[in-house]
């Protein structure tokens, strides 16, 4: 049995105050999607057995480029990280996983990472590695690059800085390495494009040669921030040139912020798919640019728009299809387990509304060019308030029929902030 942070007395009791209400709107759902031939105990087991990956760095108090207001309780170390990422899946019963993040979550004996998440009934997803900001004591500096930089020993060191977050990954039996860099220019002629690519690619071979047989490699693209001008993954194109590069372990991974303006993200999904390429996700939103913002707090018809693909992509049982879910999400205002306790609900019902799409009615009026009863028939799915199936999966794992709720009532920040001096700073950033 793991540990728990909140008193099982104190769910029971909240869920005790809602369970009728959500019995009649299950029954009321039920009986509403069984009309249109879908069993809602079937949608309700496979939402219970989605999951997502929470980011350690996502439980801290993050910041813009101007300034960080700390929050109450924060986690000091990765220990406390976890902690609180064991509040947000005893409450959801949707986010058993964490990614960590090197160096931000470095210890002297990675095991102890695995015994403390096994003691809380967690486990560890992919590794992110950073060579976008120069750690205390770094012998050569990123500011002008990592991968791709023009000195050979620069290279070398954030080569060997992407072996070690393997190393530690197999300590604790993460399955997969995340790759997100900083580089690229901030004016034209600063760089050369190709040549950049070339050292980038390379460094990325030696790295790939690193990665155990079991292992996958995730690169993710972002069109700019810190570099203004040209980033050297800029896109999911030169992401799936670097996967087809690298090899057969390497898939692309899309982070929602890390486009241009109206890039029609779901589209880029649906080539990836088809290409055997989708590594997974970063879940987050945005209404400018990489605002890392609550997942599905902005755009929420966008992120059903993604999960329909993917449930179109299982309902179709294509190859190579097992994409990991993670979020990236930076938390300014909110108390970041809200934020991250709302954010796994909302992927959850994006992927709920993408099951309940009518896929072959669909089919039938794409096939006979229906414009208005296709479109009406993603929006229906998407009309329909699933909070109940959402709320019933929850419920039956021995989760909170309302998460926020029963962490509000359970007091947890204000314990956790009489154990944990706020702290100006600290290793929260937004990737
Ligand atoms: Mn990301």
């Amino acid at each position: 049995m793991a540990e728990q942070k909140i008193r099982a007395g104190v769910i029971a009791a909240d869920n005790d105050k809602r369970l009728s209400a959500l019995n009649a709107d299950y029954e009321a759902l039920g009986a509403k999607l069984s009309r249109g031939g879908i069993d809602i105990d079937t949608i309700a087991g496979k939402v219970a057995e989605f999951f997502v990956a929470v980011p350690s760095w996502g439980v801290g108090t993050g910041g813009t480029r101007f300034a960080r207001f700390p929050g109450i309780g924060e986690p000091r170390n990765i220990f406390d990280k976890l902690d609180d990422c064991a509040v947000i899946h005893q409450l959801t019963r949707a986010t058993p996983s964490v990614s960590l993040h090197i160096p931000w979550d470095r210890v002297d004996d990675p095991r102890r990472l695995k015994s403390h998440a096994d003691a809380l009934g967690l486990s560890f997803d992919a590794m992110n590695s950073n060579t976008f900001s120069d750690a205390p004591g770094q012998e050569h500096s990123y500011k002008y690059g990592s991968l791709s930089h023009a000195s050979s020993a620069t290279r070398q060191q954030a080569i060997e800085h992407n072996i070690e977050c393997i190393e530690v990954g197999k300590l604790i039996g993460s399955k997969a390495l995340t790759v997100w860099i900083g580089d690229g220019s901030n004016f034209p002629g600063q760089t050369n494009f190709t040549r950049s690519f070339e050292r980038y690619l390379d460094s990325m071979k030696e790295i790939y040669k690193r990665l155990p047989g079991d292992w996958r490699i995730f690169t993710e693209h972002k069109m700019y921030e810190p570099a203004f001008y040209s980033t050297v993954v800029q896109d999911w194109g030169t992401n799936y040139l670097i996967a087809t590069e690298l090899g057969e372990k390497a898939y692309c991974l899309v982070d929602l912020g890390h486009h241009a303006p109206n890039v029609n993200i779901e589209m880029v999904v649906a080539r990836l798919i088809q290409f055997r390429k989708l590594g997974g996700f970063h879940f987050n939103d945005s209404k400018y640019g990489d605002d890392d913002l609550d997942t599905g707090s902005i755009e929420p018809y966008r992120l059903f728009l993604v999960f329909n693909e993917l449930v179109d992509a299982e309902y179709r049982k294509a190859r190579d299809f097992h994409p990991a879910h993670m979020i990236d999400q930076s938390h300014n205002v909110t108390d970041p387990i809200e934020s991250l306790i709302r954010s796994a609900n909302e992927i959850r019902r994006a992927y709920a509304q993408a099951l309940i799409v009518d896929r072959v009615a669909l089919e039938g009026y794409q096939e006979s060019n229906d414009a208005l009863m296709a479109s009406e028939t993603l929006k229906n799915a998407f009309r329909t308030d699933v909070e109940p199936i959402l709320a019933m999966a929850r419920f039956k794992s021995g989760g909170a029929i309302d998460p926020v709720a029963a962490y509000r009532a359970s007091g947890y920040r204000a314990t956790i902030g009489k154990e944990r001096p706020i702290v100006a700073s600290g290793g929260g950033g937004i990737i």
